[in-house]
């Protein structure tokens, strides 16, 4: 089998009310999907889509100037052979592994569908036939937060993250006590300030939400800060924005900075990638997300079908944007959320087969 040509395709995402971050808000995303078409008939489909230009280094027109310098060299070659599919696209351009996530994502796509598997099928296998999610409650008053985490335990999540940080560091200790004096015990929660604090914050809010269960995710900017205060801290460490690629995760746990981890499938590289990282939590008996940044129905299949791969006892969800986005790119099975948690897509490869009415026509095509 052979690529004969790359297309590659805008979609608006436009988010249902706005998602507020510490340092960025976004309220309209541009998605780019790709389009892999073989000679022997069969297509794959990837997707990258960063939360805007702020969250992370990564953003959209990088991602498309970076699959303009990457596709003309990959026509011709073999997609089921993705680890030589990933070396071709790493000598072709330095970097850019988000970009180069979405042709990973189409590969793997393709090769389920080639032999007549899932893609979790090929990484190992399946837990189960869903599995959980977890909920993002954006920075907002204390009150409304700890509302928003009752109504989600209701709901059936056992995960809640808490947005922080990017105001005064009172109302971000106010808003974890109350969101915990809100829930019934079992809920699992993460403290996520996504860069924002200093180190003296970070150990102020730490100390005073000393009887809080939680994690802090991401709390400081750099690997330096959070290893001045790690020992410092109450609470257990998971690295978020900072682990950008495999080395990055090697380096945060061989030097003993995390706990665990908040993972993005197409920062470190996509699913091949994903699933190393995987194994390397496994070995380490590190726990961890299956997420991305954001994305449409093509990157929640992807995060769902290596987030099912993963030991149950280290698995802390996949989160997906599905909540914040209106309609799917498959009507029939794109990817949702119910109780808590998300069904293991049945067909092979993702699963996915997005309506083409709505990726419109090519932005770039090679080949
Ligand atoms: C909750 N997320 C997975 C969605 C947003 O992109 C931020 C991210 C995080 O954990 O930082
Ligand atoms: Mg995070």
């Amino acid at each position: 089998m052979k690529l004969t040509a790359i297309n590659v395709y805008n979609v608006d995402l436009p988010v249902v009310g706005s998602y507020r971050m510490a340092t960025t808000s976004v309220s309209f995303l541009q998605s780019t999907v790709v389009e892999l078409v073989t000679d022997n008939g069969i297509t794959g489909f990837g997707e990258t889509c960063p939360v805007g230009p702020v969250y992370q280094p990564q953003h959209m027109l990088g991602a498309r100037a970076a699959l303009e310098e990457i596709g003309p060299s990959l026509i011709g070659l073999e997609p089921r052979n993705i680890g030589q599919l990933n070396r071709a696209m790493d000598l072709a351009l330095n970097g850019s592994r988000y970009a180069k996530a979405a042709i990973d994502i189409a590969a793997w796509d393709i090769c389920g569908k080639s032999y007549g598997r899932r893609v979790c099928d090929l990484l190992g296998g399946a837990t189960g036939e869903t599995i959980p999610t977890y909920y993002s409650i954006i920075v907002k008053a204390p009150e409304e937060a700890a509302r928003e985490a009752r109504e989600r335990q209701l709901e059936g999540y056992s995960r809640i993250q808490v947005k922080i940080g990017g105001r005064h560091i009172e109302e971000d200790i106010e808003t974890l006590h109350r969101v915990q004096e809100a829930l019934k015990p079992g809920m699992r929660l993460a403290a996520d300030a996504n860069r924002s604090l200093t180190s003296r914050d970070a150990l102020f809010l730490s100390q005073r939400c000393r009887d809080i269960s939680m994690v802090m995710e991401q709390p400081c900017n750099t690997m330096e800060e959070i290893a001045a205060i790690r020992h410092q801290l109450c609470h257990p460490v998971y690295m978020d924005e900072l682990a950008e690629d495999v080395n990055g995760v090697m380096r945060a746990i061989s030097t003993g900075l995390v706990d665990g981890f908040g993972l993005k499938l197409t920062r470190v590289g996509g699913i091949s990638a994903l699933a190393t990282v995987r194994d390397i939590c496994e070995a380490r008996g590190l726990p961890h997300t299956c997420d991305d940044s954001w994305g449409g129905d093509i990157v929640a299949a992807a995060c769902v079908h290596v987030g099912a791969t993963v030991a149950p006892s280290r698995f802390e969800g996949a989160w997906i944007a599905a909540p914040y986005i209106e309609g799917h790119y498959d009507a029939e099975n794109g990817i949702k959320i119910d109780g808590g948690r998300i069904k293991v897509p049945t067909g092979p490869g993702l699963g996915i087969m997005p309506d083409m009415s709505k990726l419109g026509s090519p932005i770039m095509s090679f080949g």
